[in-house]
């Protein structure tokens, strides 16, 4: 059965969106763990279609369930999930099980397939299709369906790939089984892929079928009015919260000071409890909606403010440096190559802002806002209760102000490498806010600056 409830105390998902399991085990041991971060997302593991590792893309067609992908080989993932639990990291995979390859017929794991044949584990019957399901005689999922038809956005095809007859029992049970395949390796839950295309009757069906319990966060893209929402969702497990990064977009592009109400109260969010936040992911990043690495010093401020904020699981997200918004990482004959930070792949986690921010998020869990302060439209501050405290200048130049922390006199240590914060008897601080910086800080023993990592991040 799935879990509900988000990850306990170390709950910050760091997600290494397209990197190898080689890289994630080595980023497990050597940063994520030590940094804090309680679990990591890694990209689909099932074997998929191949485009030679043109294209990032292919690894959502999947060919089958065995685990040889670009990303490595089963006995390599394995080892990543041993490494990451060593190093008190938990591992979500992308699950991506609404539909199968859509196109081609060879594989990374060397599998032969055509659309709507995929030997050894479906067939044609095994798939959604016009008349009988789907509305559409062509097959496919039309811009039109997301408005008004949940039947045709959930048993249509989405952009062409064969969709999965997931009300059939023998699809659950596939389904079911390459997941607690998974799980059986030492996977602690799922990021859904394209949940909102599969009923929630029929994911509910197959979670339930799911040995153990793993954590379960789907992908429900929200569309105002439109008929699948992510709210339909929340019954079976989390979802990814799509307005939160949209809103973090518009607000640090203009006024930061109207984030002061800032959760499930705004148009279209979904309870702080039920979801997983992230200022870019891998699509988002590739469109215009959402702030992304090329946002530089707003993007890392905007991940600032979210491990700060108290709403949701916050995951923070790095992929591949690109351009060409098709192109896949960097690879060898199709296989993903070991990333390297600051050389072809961007790694705002390993920032020491960004890791500060962490043990931050950590150290304050739970604990509401209180003390909010804003002396102008790019600066605020808040405390987390009266165990931390933090100031986001969103200003192109430093800001020096006195602030209420609520937090006891003593010098603290910020978090964000800018120095010491001295608070007062009467809780406040005199503090120099750098430039599309923070500055941030904690009660409880952590008042020693936190260990200095390289600046990876090219901001
Ligand atoms: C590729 C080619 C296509 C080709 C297809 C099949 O690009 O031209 O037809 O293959 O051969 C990713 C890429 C796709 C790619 C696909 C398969 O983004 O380009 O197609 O992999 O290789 C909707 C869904 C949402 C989905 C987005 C992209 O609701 O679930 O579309 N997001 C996930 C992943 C994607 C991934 C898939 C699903 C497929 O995160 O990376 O696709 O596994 C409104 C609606 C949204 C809708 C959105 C875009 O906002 O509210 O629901 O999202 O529009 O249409
Ligand atoms: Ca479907």
């Amino acid at each position: 059965a799935a879990q509900a409830a988000p990850p306990g105390d170390r709950d910050v998902i760091a997600n290494l969106w397209s990197w190898n399991w080689n890289s994630v085990a080595r980023e497990c041991a050597d940063h994520l763990g030590p940094a804090g971060y309680g679990g990591v997302q890694v990209s689909p593991p099932q074997d998929s279609l191949t485009r030679g590792g043109a294209v990032w893309w292919d690894v959502y067609q999947p060919a089958g369930y065995t685990l040889t992908s670009k990303f490595g080989n089963e006995s390599q993932f394995a080892a990543m999930v041993r490494a990451c639990h060593d190093a008190g990291v938990k591992v979500y995979a992308d699950a991506v099980v609404n539909h199968m390859t859509g196109q081609g017929s060879t594989s990374y794991g060397g599998a032969s397939f055509t659309k709507y044949t995929y030997p050894g584990l479906y067939s044609a019957g095994d798939f959604h299709y016009y008349a009988e399901d789907c509305g559409n005689s062509d097959n496919l999922i039309h811009g039109g369906d997301y408005a008004g038809s949940a039947r045709n956005v959930q048993n249509c095809e989405l952009v062409g790939l064969s969709d999965l007859e997931t009300e059939e029992p023998y699809v659950r049970g596939a389904i079911a089984g390459y997941l607690n395949r998974l799980i059986a390796l030492g996977v602690d839950g799922f990021r859904v892929d394209a949940a909102k295309h599969t009923s929630p009757a029929d994911l509910g069906d197959v979670y339930g079928r799911l040995n153990g319990s793993p954590y379960i966060y789907q992908e429900v893209i929200y569309g105002p009015g439109e008929a699948v929402q992510p709210g339909q969702y929340t019954g079976i497990g989390d979802v990814l919260e799509f307005q939160y990064g949209r809103y973090l977009r518009e607000k640090f592009h203009g006024n930061i000071a109207d984030l002061r109400t800032f959760g499930e109260t705004w148009s279209g969010m979904q309870p702080s409890g039920r979801s997983v936040t992230f200022v870019a992911n891998h699509d988002t990043e590739r469109g215009s909606g959402a702030l992304s690495y090329k946002d530089g010093p707003v993007y890392r401020l905007a991940t600032i403010f979210q491990l700060a904020w108290n709403y949701g699981t916050p995951q923070v997200y790095d992929g591949f440096t690109w351009s060409d918004r098709e192109a896949g990482p960097p690879h060898t004959n199709g296989f993903v190559r070991d990333a390297v930070c600051g050389a072809g792949w961007e790694c705002l986690h390993r920032d020491p802002a960004i890791t500060g921010m962490v043990r931050f998020h950590n150290a304050v869990r739970g604990a509401p806002v209180a003390n909010w302060s804003s002396p102008n439209s790019d600066v605020i501050a808040f405390s987390r209760g009266a165990g931390g405290w933090i100031a986001i200048n969103n200003g192109t130049g430093s800001y020096t102000g006195t602030f209420p922390t609520g937090l006891p006199a003593g010098t603290y240590a910020d978090l964000t490498g800018s120095g010491a914060v001295t608070v007062n008897g009467g809780g406040q601080a005199t503090v120099t806010v750098p430039a599309r910086g923070a500055v941030a800080i904690v009660t409880g023993g952590t008042t020693t600056p936190p260990a200095q990592v390289p600046v990876t991040f090219g901001v």
